[in-house]
C-alpha cells in the first residue's frame, strides 16, 4: 500500500495525539496509595522518604537523558563528518591533553553529583528516627500478621479479601497507623522469605525467618495505601497484599481500643500475653 505524504502526516499526527492522550490518562488515573491503569510513573508519594526517592528518580532520569542525547549527537557528528566519503584523508592525531582531562574529570564530577544525594537518601532510609510506635510484621505462607507491642500487645492476621476493592489488594484486617507519626516496622518471616513493600511509603524490606529487619515510614496523608509481598515465596505469593489505613490520632486511639477486644481471642496473642506475664 502506497501512502501519500499527506496520509503519512495524518497518521503520524494521529499517533502523536494517541500518545499524548495515553500520557494524560496515565496522569489522570493516578490514585493515592495504589497502582493505576496505564501508570508509567512512580506511585504518588505518601511519606518524606518517598518524596526523596521520587526527586532522586527524576533527577537521574533528567541527567541520563542529557548524557544520552550528548552521546547520540557525538555519534551523528562522527557518522556524518568522518565517514570515508566526506573525510577521505583521516587525521593522524592520537592525543589531545585538554580533551583527555575533560573526559576524565567531567564524568567524575557527574558521579560525585549522583553519589551525594544517593548516600543522603540511603541514610534517611536506614537511619531510623525515634519511633512513635512499632509494628511487628510477620510474613507467612500466604498472609501477613501485624503485632502492636506499644499499644496493648495484640496481634492479628491480615488475609486477602476476595470481595473487596481494589481487586487482589483488599484485605480483611488492615494495618492501621496514625498520620504524621514515625512508625517503625520490624519484620521477620515465619516460614520462608517474604518482603514487606508499600510503594507510596518508599519501603521494601525482606522478612527473613530467624532475623529481625527494620525500616520506618511517616505517612503524611490520610487514606488507604497498598503494597504486595515482593519476594517470590510460594504458590500464593501474588495473593498476600498489604493494606495500610492511615488515620488521625483520635481514630487511631479508637481503633486500638476496638482491636484490643476484637483480637483478644487470636491464638497469636497467647504468645504476646505469655511474654507480658513473664516480664
Ligand atoms: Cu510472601
Amino acid at each position: 500500500m502506497k501512502m501519500s505524504k499527506g496520509q503519512i502526516g495524518r497518521r503520524l499526527l494521529g499517533l502523536a495525539v494517541a500518545g499524548v492522550a495515553l500520557v494524560a490518562c496515565g496522569a489522570a488515573f493516578a490514585e493515592l496509595g495504589q497502582p493505576a491503569p496505564w501508570e508509567y510513573k512512580l506511585q504518588e508519594s505518601g511519606s518524606p522518604v518517598m518524596d526523596n526517592i521520587t526527586w532522586f528518580h527524576n533527577f537521574l532520569l533528567g541527567l541520563i537523558t542529557v548524557i544520552t542525547l550528548f552521546v547520540l549527537a557525538l555519534l551523528v557528528v562522527v557518522v556524518v563528518k568522518f565517514n570515508a566519503k566526506s573525510n577521505p584523508v583521516p587525521s593522524k592525531t592520537t592525543h589531545n591533553t585538554l580533551i583527555e582531562v575533560a573526559w576524565t574529570l567531567i564524568p567524575v564530577l557527574i558521579l560525585v553529583g549522583i553519589a551525594v544525594p544517593s548516600f543522603r537518601l540511603l541514610f534517611q532510609e536506614l537511619d531510623i528516627p525515634k519511633a512513635d510506635l512499632t509494628i511487628k510484621v510477620t510474613g507467612k505462607q500466604w498472609y501477613w500478621s501485624y503485632a502492636y507491642p506499644d499499644n496493648g500487645k495484640f496481634e492479628f492476621d491480615s488475609l486477602l479479601a476476595q470481595d473487596k476493592q481494589p481487586r487482589l489488594l483488599g484485605v480483611d484486617n488492615e494495618m492501621v497507623v496514625p498520620v504524621n507519626k514515625i512508625v517503625r516496622i520490624q519484620t521477620t518471616g515465619a516460614d520462608v522469605i517474604h518482603s514487606f513493600a508499600v510503594p507510596a511509603f518508599g519501603i521494601k524490606i525482606d522478612s527473613i525467618p530467624g532475623r529481625l529487619n527494620e525500616t520506618w515510614f511517616k505517612a503524611t496523608k490520610v487514606g488507604m495505601f497498598y503494597g504486595q509481598c515482593s519476594e517470590l515465596c510460594g504458590k500464593d505469593h501474588a495473593f498476600m497484599p498489604i493494606a495500610v489505613r492511615v488515620v488521625n490520632d483520635q481514630e487511631f486511639a479508637a481503633w486500638v481500643e476496638i482491636a484490643k477486644k476484637k483480637f483478644a481471642s487470636n491464638p497469636a496473642n497467647s504468645f504476646a500475653s505469655a511474654g507480658a506475664a513473664a516480664q
